[in-house]
C-alpha cells in the first residue's frame, strides 16, 4: 500500500475519465437537483453525459431544505419521480408530501452516477462554445481558480446538447445573452408557489439552439416567480429537460 500509487491511481483514473468525457452527448452545467435528474435520465438512455458542478458537494440548494429546515416538500404530480429515486414520502395534507432532504439529494446524486453520468465537483462551466448559431459546448475551468481569481485559461468539452441548470443565477443563459443578444433572460419573480411550479414545466425548454434550461434556472429565464422549498417541479423539470436533449439528439 504505497502512498504514490495511491496518488497515481487517483490521477490516472480521474484523468482517463476526464478525457472520455471531453466529447459527450450532454453537458449539463450544476449538479442541483434538476441537473441530477436530468443526468440520471439521460445516462439510463445510453448517453454520454458530464455534470459540470462548481461547488464540492454535488446538490445545489436541496439538502439545505427552507431556511436550513432540512426537509422539502413535493407535490402528488411529482410523486412517482421521487419515488423512482428512492425517496421516502411521508403524505402532509392537500396533496403535498414531505421528505428527508438529505435522503432525497442522497438518492437523486446516487443513481445519477450509478446510472452512468459523471459529476465533475469542484469545476464550473464560464462559457460556451458556439458554433453558427448552435451552443456546441462549454467552457470550464477549476473553481479553485476562480475563487483565487487567479488568470488561468479554460479547457473546452464538445457537447451535442447542454444544460443550463445553474439555479436562480441562470448562468450559462446570461452568457449566451451576453455573447449573442439573440437570448433574454428576464430574472425571476417574488415568490408564488403554485404559479411558479406550473410555469416550470412550460419554461423547460431548448432556449438556444443546443442549449436547454431547467430547474430554478428555467424560470428566472422566462420571468416566471419562485416557488419556495417546494421541490416537485424541480424534479420533473430534470425529467422533462432530458426527453427534450433527448429528441434533439437522435435528430
Ligand atoms: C457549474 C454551477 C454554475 C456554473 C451554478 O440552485 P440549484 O439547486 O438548482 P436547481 O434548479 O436544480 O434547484 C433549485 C432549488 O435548489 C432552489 O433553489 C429552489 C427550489 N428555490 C426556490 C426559491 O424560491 O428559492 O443547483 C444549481 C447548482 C449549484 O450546485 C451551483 O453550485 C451550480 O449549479 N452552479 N456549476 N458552473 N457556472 N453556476
Amino acid at each position: 500500500m504505497e502512498e504514490h500509487i495511491i496518488s497515481k491511481a487517483i490521477i490516472e483514473t480521474y484523468t482517463e475519465q476526464l478525457i472520455s468525457h471531453l466529447d459527450v452527448d450532454a453537458a449539463i452545467a450544476g449538479g442541483g437537483p434538476s441537473g441530477l435528474v436530468c443526468a440520471y435520465y439521460l445516462a439510463c438512455r445510453g448517453l454520454k453525459v458530464a455534470v459540470f458542478e462548481r461547488h464540492l458537494k454535488p446538490g445545489g440548494g436541496m439538502p439545505a431544505g427552507g431556511m436550513m429546515f432540512n426537509n422539502i416538500v413535493l407535490q402528488d404530480e411529482a410523486r412517482s419521480v421521487a419515488e423512482e429515486f428512492g425517496i421516502t414520502l411521508k403524505e402532509y395534507s392537500g396533496g403535498l408530501y414531505t421528505a428527508d432532504a438529505v435522503e432525497a439529494i442522497s438518492g437523486i446524486t446516487f443513481k445519477a452516477v450509478k446510472a452512468g453520468a459523471k459529476v465533475f465537483n469542484l469545476i464550473g462551466v464560464e462559457d460556451v462554445v458556439i458554433r453558427e448559431g448552435r451552443v456546441t459546448g462549454v467552457v470550464v475551468n477549476w473553481s479553485a481558480v476562480d475563487i483565487a481569481k487567479l488568470h488561468v485559461d479554460p479547457l473546452a468539452v464538445r457537447a451535442g446538447t447542454v444544460l443550463d441548470a445553474t439555479g436562480h443565477d441562470s448562468e450559462v443563459c446570461r452568457i449566451v445573452e451576453k455573447k449573442t443578444g439573440s437570448l433574454k433572460v428576464a430574472g425571476e419573480k417574488s415568490m408564488w408557489a403554485e404559479k411558479g411550479e406550473k410555469a416550470l414545466d412550460e419554461n423547460t425548454r431548448e432556449v438556444y439552439p443546443g442549449l436547454f434550461v431547467c430547474g430554478m434556472a428555467a424560470n428566472a429565464v422566462a420571468g416566471s416567480p419562485r416557488m419556495g422549498a417546494i421541490f416537485g417541479g424541480m424534479l420533473l423539470s430534470g425529467k422533462k429537460a432530458a426527453g427534450l436533449m433527448l429528441k434533439k439528439l437522435r435528430r
